[in-house]
């Protein structure tokens, strides 16, 4: 019997079987949660009915509640009714599960009376990534079911568990044969009538919750071990929170009341709206504007040309979905380095459990090193990764184009060169694009994909298509200085090194970096990353502080002084040294300093960092403002509460922004001259993300 578009009911032996299909992930929208009801309450009816089976249809048991219609006029039943529903049902309710039970999703699965899963099933509550806690009773009922310790790290990771340790955690009751969840879920269901089994409602249960009351510490040590990982999120404090209700005096119904006022005040926040932002900005950036028939072109072997830190990374990301790859070297010690490198890097994750052993020399031998870039011959894609100079990567793709077979990709991994210069020394231009990595190339999420003036819709949407496949996200860009990341960085950059010159501390700046979210500052990465990592020293001489502390051997954290002097833990002071070359150089350029507020710092900072954006969104080096915001959050630590640095402007309030800017430019020159985009925006009332 068809209950609604999504829902249908059915009869099969004494189940009566509520399937749910609205793709893609089947999440609790106000039609699934009408249509679920309206099917129990046919089932309950039906003396033919012993039992209710709730199933899904498509890729995934329930991703949870529908986030598209947060904030939005929500029809009866709400999800936490429709639980009450299926709680106090008179007959047994065993939920079936594959896919991903997520969110609203496991905390339905949490108020039937038993649950069957597919192995490949998982299952968790990953509200806390969204900034919120599971508002459906989650923080409740599952420490009731896997005990306090597990809840709080689900709850707080928003990782979800695999049905095998369901099943040893009592989340799950049985589990089905892969394929055959329906058949395997009816018989189940059968079994459960014939025995007469009681309806277990978790709410009842309170043994998993012992071993905790035996250990009140529980809550504050787990905070202390996670004061890192939570620092600046509110998400994951009232998690926390909820989970210790469970073990006080409050009576259920009770706990879960203030589950939910702890629920609404996140929904009200700013964090969980900027982290709902960045949810879907992820999903967006991923979708490129092409001609619907756009064909993707195979990838099936890739080249990398250097097998340093970044081509010794990229290469590993190619290896690590089965895709060989062919590394290039021009000395076989370079070549045997960068091999060594890439097996210690496998070796050291094998050895922390986070792959197998067996899986190394698998890896390893996807991974041809050469020192031929003839053998490039039948690649379908070669990236290049050596050195950032013009003339040495046009002379490597002048030596590809006659190599490489005819409609292979030619990618450069530069972060600032223009890449027009470097296709237009091949006879196929189109074929070029940038493929731009971050270090460390095999961990970190971001690729920005630039296309050219010429490079081919199939091109670069092979390349956006391909960054899914090793687990990137991929975000398109224009052909313009520094793409979308680095010219952004640039502008802080500028900001942060005038700011110390003109007599705020490196150490004020770097606060107020840190306090504002990023895990340090400007100076402090600097001395991290290395202050000679480019550094031309003929080129450049005694040009700045940064050239300066690089002449006398500060080069950072690795020499122990850079910004900071740093003792064998590499623990930071900051330097009188540093210091007093920064007052120097000051001096030299006839530069008066004086005391700079942190409130200057911030804007200074913050709002020239909006500006390139903006001015990036206009030239249409950046597709959407929501792809710089995914380009900062994944590429380079802008704290993700806070949603990347065009919706952190569009929660200021543009106007906000224009007036700041423009006072900014007043004082401190043209360069914060507002982008043409603000001045538009604001004069039509809109935001960055409208
Ligand atoms: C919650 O449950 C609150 C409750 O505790 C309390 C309530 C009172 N809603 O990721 P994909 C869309 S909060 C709406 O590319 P995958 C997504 O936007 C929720 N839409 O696929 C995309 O759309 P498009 C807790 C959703 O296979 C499409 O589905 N649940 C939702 O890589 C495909 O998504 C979560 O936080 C949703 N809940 O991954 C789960 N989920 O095609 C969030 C997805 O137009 N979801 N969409 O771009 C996920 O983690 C992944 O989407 C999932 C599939 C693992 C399910």
């Amino acid at each position: 019997m068809k209950v609604n578009d999504v829902t249908t009911l059915s009869v099969e032996g004494r189940i009566g079987v509520i399937t749910v299909n609205s793709p893609p992930v089947n999440a609790l929208s106000n039609a699934v949660r009408q249509g679920v009801a309206h099917a129990f309450e046919a089932a309950i009816a039906d003396d033919a009915v012993g039992a209710v089976l709730v199933i899904c249809e498509g890729r995934t048991f329930f991703a949870g509640a529908d986030i598209s219609e947060f904030g939005k006029p929500q029809w009866e039943p709400s999800l936490r009714d429709l639980q009450k529903l299926l709680e106090n049902s008179p007959k047994p309710v065993i939920a079936a599960i594959h896919g991903t039970a997520l969110g609203g999703g496991l905390e339905l699965a949490l108020v039937a009376h038993y649950r069957i899963a597919v192995p490949s099933a998982k299952c968790g509550l990953p509200e806390v990534k969204l900034g919120l806690l599971p508002g459906a009773g989650g923080t409740q009922r599952l420490p009731r079911v896997v005990g306090v310790a597990k809840a709080l790290e689900m709850v707080t990771s928003g990782e979800p568990v695999s049905a095998k340790a369901a099943l040893a955690m009592g989340l799950v009751d049985e589990l089905a044969a892969e394929g055959n969840l329906r058949a395997d879920a009816l018989a189940f269901a059968t079994r459960v009538l014939d025995e007469n089994r009681p309806l277990v409602k978790v709410r009842d249960k309170t043994d998993k919750l012992e071993e905790a009351r035996a250990n009140p510490a529980i809550f504050d040590d787990f905070r202390r071990a996670n004061a890192k990982r939570f620092r600046g999120f509110l998400a994951p404090e009232y998690n926390i929170r909820c989970i210790e209700a469970t073990l006080s005096d409050l009576p259920f119904d009770e706990a879960l009341k203030y589950e939910r006022s702890l629920f609404d005040q996140l929904m009200a926040d700013s964090q969980s709206a900027a982290q709902r932002h960045v949810f879907f900005a992820e999903r967006q950036a991923a979708k490129v504007d092409v001609p619907a028939d756009t064909a993707i072109l195979p990838v099936s072997r890739v080249g990398v040309i250097g097998a340093g830190t970044m081509g010794g990374g990229i290469a590993m990301n190619f290896a690590n979905v089965g895709i060989p790859v062919t590394l290039v070297e021009t000395t076989q010690e370079a070549l045997d380095r960068g091999l060594g490198i890439i097996r210690k890097n496998y070796e050291t994750t094998a050895a922390k459990g986070k792959m197998k052993a067996e899986d190394v020399d698998t890896r390893m031998s996807l991974i041809h090193g050469t020192l031929a870039l003839e053998d490039l011959a039948q690649v379908d894609l070669v990236i290049e990764a050596v050195f950032e100079q013009l003339d040495v990567k046009q002379d490597i793709f002048r030596r590809l184009d006659a190599i490489a077979k005819p409609g292979a990709m030619l990618a450069t991994n530069t972060s600032y060169l223009d890449i027009d210069d470097i296709a237009g020394v091949t006879g196929r231009p189109e074929y070029v694009l940038g493929l731009h990595f971050f270090s460390p190339a095999n961990v970190m999420k971001l690729l920005e994909v630039v296309r050219t003036k010429d490079t081919l819709p199939a091109v670069y949407a092979t390349a956006m298509k391909l960054a899914k496949t090793i687990g990137k996200i991929g975000v398109l860009c224009g052909n313009g200085f520094g793409f979308v990341g680095n010219r952004i960085l640039a502008a802080r950059n500028a900001q942060a090194d005038a700011l110390a010159l003109e007599g705020a501390t490196p150490w004020a700046v770097d606060k107020v970096l840190y306090d504002f979210g990023f895990a340090m500052g400007h100076f402090q990465m600097r001395d991290l990353v290395g202050l000679d990592v480019g550094w031309n020293r003929a080129a450049t001489a005694s040009a700045n502080v940064r050239e300066i502390l690089n002449e006398m051997g500060r080069h950072g954290q690795k020499t122990r002084g850079g910004y900071y002097d740093y003792d064998e833990k590499r623990n930071a002071t900051p330097s009188p040294i540093a210091m007093e070359v920064i007052e120097g150089f000051a001096a030299k350029q006839g530069i008066t300093r004086r005391e700079i507020s942190d409130e200057e710092i911030h804007d200074r900072i913050l709002f020239a960092m909006v500006n390139e954006g903006a001015k990036i969104l206009d030239e249409g080096i950046a597709a959407r403002a929501s792809d710089v915001d995914i380009v900062w959050i994944t590429g380079y630590g802008w704290p993700k509460y806070r949603g990347g640095p065009m919706f952190w402007a569009d929660l200021q309030g543009l106007p906000v922004v224009l007036e700041k800017l423009r006072a900014l430019a007043a004082a401190h020159g043209a360069g914060f001259a507002p982008s043409p985009l603000i001045e538009r925006l604001v004069a039509a009332g809109k935001g960055f993300n409208a």
